[in-house]
């Protein structure tokens, strides 16, 4: 993913010509599209392929089995031509693993990305004592970055200071949630991920120009 904008849109809407539309308006702001289950369980998976004309796909469908079947899913999400995959890492090093694996082995090399801390309030109940962990092991593993949240900038220090500057961090939880795009990038974040304030707003565009204009402050 080529570091432009560093905004990645969260088209979590579940109507293809919406997401199509917005993905067409704003296109010329974000560095990728981030995909998850609303929209793929309501338009199907050839959304990938439809989308990827417009900029790189992410499917997040926060992988999360053993190896066999995280390999099997994630050759599926490439096959479909998303062009990176956001798995969990509580499952552990061999499930990372061969995620990482068919990432390197599909054509042009695609991306994984691993949840270390979720942004939502509850994210610290069961992640706050592995995140650091988690995102050791997505160093070790070879993973292309991780996912850390920008409604806690300590958080986000935290895990740059894990992961060196090797990984990206790409991270959710601008708007809605509460963060701020500009602090989070200052924290230590490649990428913000919004959603809402974007694909909710009147003029998704100038949402996507605002959010760019923040982060140039
Ligand atoms: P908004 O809150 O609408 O901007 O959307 C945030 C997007 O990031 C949604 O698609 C979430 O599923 C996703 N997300 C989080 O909000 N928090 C996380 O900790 C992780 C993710 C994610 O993996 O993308």
């Amino acid at each position: 993913m080529n570091k432009n904008t560093r905004l990645i849109l969260a088209l979590d809407v579940t109507n293809k010509e919406s997401a199509l539309r917005i993905a067409r308006d704003v296109h010329e702001y974000v560095d990728a599209i981030k995909v998850g289950y609303p929209l793929v369980l309501a338009t199907g998976l050839g959304i990938f392929n439809d989308l990827s004309q417009y900029a790189p796909v992410i499917a997040d469908f926060k992988v999360a089995d053993i190896p066999n079947t995280n390999r099997l899913i994630c050759e599926q999400v490439f096959k479909a031509g998303a062009d990176a995959v956001i798995v969990h890492g509580f499952t552990g090093h061999d499930s990372l693993d061969a995620c990482v694996e068919i990432a390197r082995k599909s054509r042009n090399g695609k991306d994984i990305y691993v949840v270390t801390e979720m942004s939502h309030p509850g994210g610290v109940e069961f992640f706050r004592p592995v995140a650091g962990s988690i995102a050791k092991m997505a160093l070790d593993a070879g993973a292309s970055g991780v996912v850390a949240p920008a409604t806690r900038l300590n958080r986000v220090k935290e895990i740059r200071s894990i992961i060196g500057s090797e990984l990206s961090i790409i991270s959710p939880g601008v708007g809605v949630q509460g963060g701020s795009a500009a602090d989070v990038i200052k924290a230590g974040a490649d990428w913000v991920i919004v959603g809402r304030s974007i694909y909710q707003a009147d003029s998704p565009k100038n949402a996507a120009a605002g959010i760019l204009a923040d982060m140039q402050n």
